[in-house]
């Protein structure tokens, strides 16, 4: 382990959902140390699936604080055992999955403040907690409260416009309302609430970590204009909660130095300090390097894509954060279940279960497809709510069907311009410089790929993503070290590992889909508008 003593490094965590994930980068960028706990496996005793429990109701989800905590004791051991310098350690930030929420018992902070080297944080932590089963993402269990916050701020729309999405039941401020109206005993003996990522900030810190604006934004609480909470979104969930939430910051904020806990049993040096910690997807985006104008498509089960822009326009539908690089820009979130899963149906379908016959498709068929275009949607989908296949040729008539190579080709490039027209629809514009990094099982297929970018008329990239939310938070602790000194972030990651082109559009794509994207917008509306009528 010789060689991992030499290095100077900051260190990257991940509390998600079903594991805690370590990596070490050194100042040359390159991950040098990886390691994780998993909670079902290595945490047994806590019987948890998947990280966390689901509930009798089937809607509500959540996960034991304390085996959170104890992940931390057992990766620090791992990491000691292993050899690991922790005296090397200029920063370290982290990422938690978005929306969870740690209620600090009162008092918590003074025993956070006093912890004893000798002993595991989790032996010392145990009463510390006002809630032992924290609420995760997973959980849908505050529909009554989500109404009850819309309808204390003027409704859906007047919600994301000041906080950057509608009333959604993972979001905080809605879980908190639900524990203060459930368990009133509980909420007015909690000192603090934080996010799963401000709190894992605060074990290293041995004082209560401020949550940051991005992780932030995903509480239903934050103006994400202001970057201040707001006092109308408290008031509708719990009494005295800006003073149990703190003061948010900035996500690329130094918050402190390591506790002296880490310092006398890891050998951490005093100096060592911790950069704020955000949510997992905010972390993700800066470790894959976005910046102004880029956009990450995740082609998988369903297909989620990250926007970096100036002026959002939020809407009912999808997230705007507050950007973890540029604290004043914003990312969005955008969400469609009908991913590979309908890509797959269509493979199976049309082109004999093939990969390379579907690829052939597409390269038989020209872009604009002729003006026919496709809905694919056969499970409820999120981005926009409808459910069904719609087929239209190039008269807008509805048809019931096309040519094998057509149906191929609609699916592809109306799951690509829908894409686009609601990512539009949240302010976000392609600019010269835009690039597209893809990324999922589908960014293997370069013929998808280039239709990806015909639609969007931007170069497409791809890379490895597999630990964006770890290798991004690494990534923020040096971006905290270097606050102040005036070296942006690009600078800071300049020599991490460059992502690789994968398909440049067409020079006359943009023609096509200037003329295709309008039409396509307008069926699907008409699409949303039938299925308000018919509901099915
Ligand atoms: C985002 C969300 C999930 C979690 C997963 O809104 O709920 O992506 O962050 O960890």
């Amino acid at each position: 382990m010789a060689e991992l003593a030499a290095r100077r490094c900051c260190l990257g965590w991940d509390w998600s959902t079903q594991q805690v994930k370590l990596v070490a980068v050194d100042t040359e960028m390159n991950v040098f140390y990886e390691d994780s706990v998993c909670f079902d496996r290595d945490l047994g005793e806590f019987g948890t699936q998947g990280g966390v429990h689901v509930h009798k109701d089937g809607l509500t989800v959540t996960s034991p604080v304390l085996m959170w905590v104890q992940a931390l004791d057992m990766l620090l051991e791992k990491m000691k055992a292993a050899g690991f310098d922790f005296s090397q350690v200029l920063a370290l930030s982290g990422a938690g999955q978005q929306h969870g929420s740690v209620f600090w018992k009162t008092g918590a902070s003074r025993v956070l403040q006093s912890l004893s080297p000798d002993l595991p944080l989790h032996k010392q932590l145990q009463a510390c907690f006002s809630i032992g089963n924290c609420p995760v993402w997973m959980d849908s269990s505050t529909s009554a409260q989500c109404r009850q916050l819309e309808a204390a701020v003027g409704g859906a729309q007047a919600l994301s416009r000041l906080t950057g999405s509608r009333a959604y039941e993972r979001f905080t401020g809605n879980q908190i309302a639900k524990v203060y109206q459930q368990n009133p005993e509980a909420y007015s003996h909690t000192e603090r609430i934080s996010l799963v990522s401000s709190f894992a900030a605060s074990l290293f810190l041995g004082s209560y970590a401020p949550i940051d604006f991005s992780d932030g934004s995903g509480m239903n609480l934050l103006q994400i204009q202001g970057k201040v909470w707001s006092q109308a979104c408290l008031d509708a969930c719990a009494p005295k909660l800006e003073e149990k939430l703190g003061t948010p910051v900035p996500s690329c904020s130094v918050v402190g130095a390591v506790s002296a806990y880490y310092v006398q049993r890891y050998g951490f040096s005093p100096d060592c300090k911790v950069v704020a910690f955000t949510g997992d997807n905010p972390a993700s985006l800066a470790g894959m390097r976005l910046e102004e104008g880029d956009i990450a498509v995740s082609l998988g089960t369903s297909d989620t894509l990250f926007l970096w822009l100036r002026q959002p326009t939020p809407a009912l539908e999808g997230h705007i954060f507050c950007n973890p690089v540029v604290p004043e820009h914003y990312m969005a979130l955008l969400c469609f279940k009908n991913g590979s899963l309908m890509r797959e149906k269509v493979r199976d379908e049309f082109a004999t279960g093939s990969w390379s016959e579907f690829s052939k498709a597409l390269g038989s068929t020209k872009m604009g497809n002729g003006g026919n275009l496709g809905f694919y949607f056969d499970v409820l989908e999120i981005t926009p709510e409808v459910i069904g296949r719609h087929r239209f040729n190039a008269d807008d008539q509805e048809v019931l069907a096309f040519p094998r190579e057509v149906e191929i080709r609609a699916l592809i490039e109306g799951q690509f311009m829908a894409k686009r027209i609601h990512a539009e629809g949240l302010g976000y514009q392609v600019l010269p410089k835009t690039k597209i990094l893809a990324t999922g099982g589908a960014s293997h297929n370069r013929d998808i790929l280039q239709v990806l970018a015909d639609v969007f008329g931007a170069p497409v990239y791809t890379m490895d993503t597999a630990n964006s939310a770890c290798v991004g938070s690494a990534y923020q602790a040096f971006h905290g070290l270097a606050v102040g000194t005036n070296v942006p972030f690009s600078e800071v990651v300049k020599l991490a590992p460059i992502p690789k082109l994968a398909a440049t559009p067409a020079p006359s794509a943009a023609q096509v889909y200037e003329a295709l994207l309008p039409r396509y917008a307008k069926l699907e509306q008409a699409i949303v508008q039938q299925a308000a009528r018919s509901p099915q």
